[in-house]
C-alpha cells in the first residue's frame, strides 16, 4: 500500500503501489472470494469452524463485527484480534499470549494467508475468514462477507435476529452500497492515500459532495432506507465513526467534521448506542491504527490525544423519525 521502508525511516512515503498513475488510490482487490453457500464450491457454513480475523481499526473489519453481534453468531463464528499497530510484517497477533493466536497458533495473518497459497504476495488484508480445521484464509471478500452473514449463514441466527438484508430491498441496498463504497468508504482513503493535487482534491470534492446528499436523506428518515437498519446502514457508520478520530486530520477529509453535520452526527450516534455497534467500537485502537502504524499518517507514530468522544452517548432524539421508535430493527 504505502512505502513501508519510507515510513519505517520515519518520512512521509512519497509513493503508493495501488495508484492510478495520476496520483490517485486504486485498491487492490480480492484474492478469496469463495461465497458461503450449499452450492457445488461453496464455503460450507458449519458452527464452529470458522475464525474472523479483525483489526479495530479497520472499516472492512468493523462491519463484519458489527453484523456478527447483531445477528447472534458470535458462538458460530469465533474473532481473532490483531494489533491495530500495523508494522512492517504486517498485522499480528502481539495483543494475545505469546504474541500468538489462541486458537490458529500463528503469529502474523500472512501465514494464514501463505498457509492457503504458500506463493501469496499480496497484502494480508483484514477482514479474513480462516478455516480452523486447515488453518488456511477461506475468504477475504469484504464486500460480500456481511450479507452472506445475513442470508447464507441464516439457520445459525439467534432466533430473534433481525433482516438487515430484506429480499425486495436488496437491488436498492446493493445500489447504495457500491456509491456508499466508491464515494465515501473508499472515499476517505482516496483522499488520504491521493500522492498528487489533483487526485486528491477530486477525491475531498466527492467525499464532501456524498456526505451532503447523505445529510440531506437522513434529514426525514431514521436510517438510509427509513424506520430499520440495514446492511447499507452497517456500511455507513464504520466511516462515521472514523471520521473525526482519523480521517478529518490524517486523511485530510476536512471540510468539516462529523459532529458539524446536523443529522449524520445524530444518525450515527443512534447507530453507536444499537446494541452491536458502540460495543464493536474501539476510539483508541482506531487513532493507534491510523496514526501508529505504518503509513501516511504515522510519520512519527504520534496518537493524537482527542477528540472529545463523550459526545457519542448524547441523546439522539431521531426516534421521532420512525414510525417504530422502539424497534431499530425489522423482525423477520
Ligand atoms: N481486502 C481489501 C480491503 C481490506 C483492507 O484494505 N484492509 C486493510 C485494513 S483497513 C488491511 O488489512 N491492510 C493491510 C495492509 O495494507 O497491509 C484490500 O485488499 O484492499
Amino acid at each position: 500500500m504505502t512505502d513501508t521502508a519510507a515510513s519505517a525511516r520515519g518520512e512521509i512515503p512519497e509513493t503508493t503501489t495501488e495508484t492510478d498513475g495520476k496520483g490517485g488510490f486504486s485498491r487492490q482487490t480480492n484474492a478469496f472470494t469463495t461465497p458461503f453457500g450449499d452450492g457445488p464450491g461453496e464455503l460450507p457454513v458449519e458452527a464452529g469452524r470458522y475464525r474472523l480475523i479483525a483489526a479495530l481499526i479497520c472499516p472492512w473489519a468493523h462491519r463484519q463485527l458489527i453484523v456478527r453481534e447483531v445477528l447472534g453468531l458470535q458462538d458460530a463464528i469465533s474473532v481473532g484480534i490483531v494489533n491495530p499497530r500495523r508494522d512492517d510484517r504486517g498485522w499480528n497477533f502481539s495483543l494475545d499470549e505469546g504474541g500468538v493466536d489462541p486458537v490458529l497458533g500463528i503469529e502474523f495473518l500472512m501465514d494464514a494467508y501463505r498457509a492457503a497459497d504458500p506463493d501469496y504476495d499480496r497484502r494480508a488484508t483484514v477482514p479474513a475468514v480462516v478455516d480452523v480445521t486447515t488453518g488456511k484464509v477461506v475468504t477475504n471478500d469484504y464486500h460480500h462477507l456481511s450479507t452472506q452473514f445475513e442470508t447464507a449463514w441464516r439457520t445459525l441466527h439467534a432466533p430473534d435476529a433481525p433482516d438487515l438484508y430484506p429480499e425486495e430491498l436488496r437491488g436498492e441496498i446493493d445500489a447504495l452500497s457500491t456509491w456508499l463504497f466508491d464515494t465515501v468508504n473508499n472515499g476517505v482513503y482516496k483522499c488520504g492515500f491521493a500522492t498528487g493535487q489533483e487526485a486528491y482534491d477530486a477525491a475531498y470534492d466527492a467525499l464532501f459532495a456524498g456526505l451532503d446528499e447523505l445529510e440531506e436523506r437522513l434529514a426525514t428518515r431514521r436510517f438510509l432506507f427509513g424506520d430499520h437498519i440495514t446492511d447499507a446502514d452497517v456500511r455507513l457508520y464504520v466511516t462515521l465513526a472514523r471520521f473525526d478520530a482519523a480521517y478529518y486530520g490524517g486523511f485530510k477529509a476536512n471540510r468539516q467534521r462529523l459532529v458539524d453535520f446536523e443529522h449524520l452526527w445524530v444518525y450515527a450516534r443512534d447507530l453507536y448506542q444499537t446494541p452491536g455497534f458502540g460495543s464493536t467500537t474501539d476510539f483508541q485502537a482506531i487513532k493507534e491504527g491510523y496514526f501508529g502504524s505504518q503509513g501516511v499518517t504515522s510519520a512519527y507514530g504520534i496518537i493524537p490525544k482527542g477528540p472529545d468522544q463523550s459526545g457519542w452517548d448524547a441523546p439522539h432524539g431521531r426516534e421521532a423519525l420512525s414510525a417504530t421508535p422502539q424497534e431499530r430493527f425489522r423482525r423477520r
